[in-house]
């Protein structure tokens, strides 16, 4: 049977790779959740919306005749990923994750290390903090019991509903983004703190190398732990798996 790749989006590494199999005689489709307004413009068909758990991912693959699924989703949809692990067993379908390398701290790196992000809201310092929350909407209520500080929130998209804290700036504007605007923006709003995922990748790396050279510490996320998968870095690994697999 002729491949029919799914790819589960949402990541500049998803993107790069539907432009890499566009121009191989690969069929593929690019799945997004649907969390923002727009999604970037593709060169292969596009899915927008959940599955519907991992019933509703068996139901899709076996409707749709996928015969290969890349997980390329953000190191932190981790309930995606699991679902498309126990998804692909169930429907004994091959399964890869393309996955991007966590960043490392270099010298100069003011970096505090925490599992969660619950952990990152209980390390603010008591003290009144001027505060880089980048990490996007889904989660700023984990930070709503530390109304003392100033934050500036950088959103893909104007909320719908206005962030409850006190002391705010929202700054709409989705990635990739660059250390010289990040170090403009950090200036400009006398940023002394910045809270990020370990999301890796370029996309969002701007902040970090912003926070290097303006000396500012760093609350960084780990990653959550995904197993029981096979992972590749690379579209062209993508297609000497997909190759391989039959
Ligand atoms: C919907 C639509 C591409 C993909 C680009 C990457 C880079 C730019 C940087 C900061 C950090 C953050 C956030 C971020 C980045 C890339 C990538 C990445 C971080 C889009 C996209 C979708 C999403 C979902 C969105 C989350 C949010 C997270 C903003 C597309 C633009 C903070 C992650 O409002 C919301 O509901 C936003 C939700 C999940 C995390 C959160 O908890 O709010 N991404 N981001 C995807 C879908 O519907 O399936 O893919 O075109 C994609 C991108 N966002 O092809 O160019 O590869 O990482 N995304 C984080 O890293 O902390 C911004 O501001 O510095
Ligand atoms: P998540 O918490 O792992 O997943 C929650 C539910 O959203 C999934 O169970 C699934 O719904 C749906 N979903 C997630 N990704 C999907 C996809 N690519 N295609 C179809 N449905 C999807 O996911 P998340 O953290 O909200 O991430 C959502 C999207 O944003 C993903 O595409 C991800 O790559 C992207 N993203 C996330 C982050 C982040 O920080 N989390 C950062 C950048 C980009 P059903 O159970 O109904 O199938």
């Amino acid at each position: 049977m002729p491949h029919n790749l799914l790819i589960l989006g949402g990541t500049t590494e998803a993107s790069a790779l539907a432009e890499y199999i566009s121009k191989t005689d690969v069929k593929a489709t690019i799945s997004y959740a649907g969390r923002v307004e727009r999604v970037r413009p593709q060169p292969i068909e596009k899915r927008i919306g959940g599955f519907g758990g991992i019933a509703g991912l068996v139901a899709y693959l076996k409707s749709a005749n996928i015969t290969h699924v890349v997980d390329a989703t953000h190191p932190f949809a981790s309930q995606m990923s699991h679902n498309a692990i126990a998804a692909c067993e169930q429907a004994n379908i091959p399964l890869v994750a393309l996955t991007r390398p966590a960043w490392q701290a270099q010298e100069n790196d003011k970096w505090h290390n925490v599992p969660n992000i619950a952990a990152a809201a209980d390390a603010l310092p008591e003290k009144n903090k001027r505060i880089m929350l980048a990490i996007g909407r889904m989660h700023l209520d984990q930070f709503y019991h530390k109304p003392e500080h100033f934050y500036l929130l950088r959103l893909v998209d104007a909320p719908a509903v206005e962030p409850a804290f006190p002391d705010k700036v929202i700054e709409v504007s989705r990635g990739p983004f660059t250390a010289e605007n990040d170090i403009a923006l950090m200036r400009h709003h006398k940023i002394d703190m910045v809270v990020a995922k370990n999301a890796g990748g370029k996309g969002a790396y701007a902040k970090i190398a912003a926070a290097r050279a303006l000396g500012i510490e760093v609350i960084m996320i780990t990653r959550p732990a995904i197993t029981g998968r096979d992972e590749v870095a690379s579209s062209e690994a993508v297609h000497q798996w997909l190759l391989s697999n039959g």
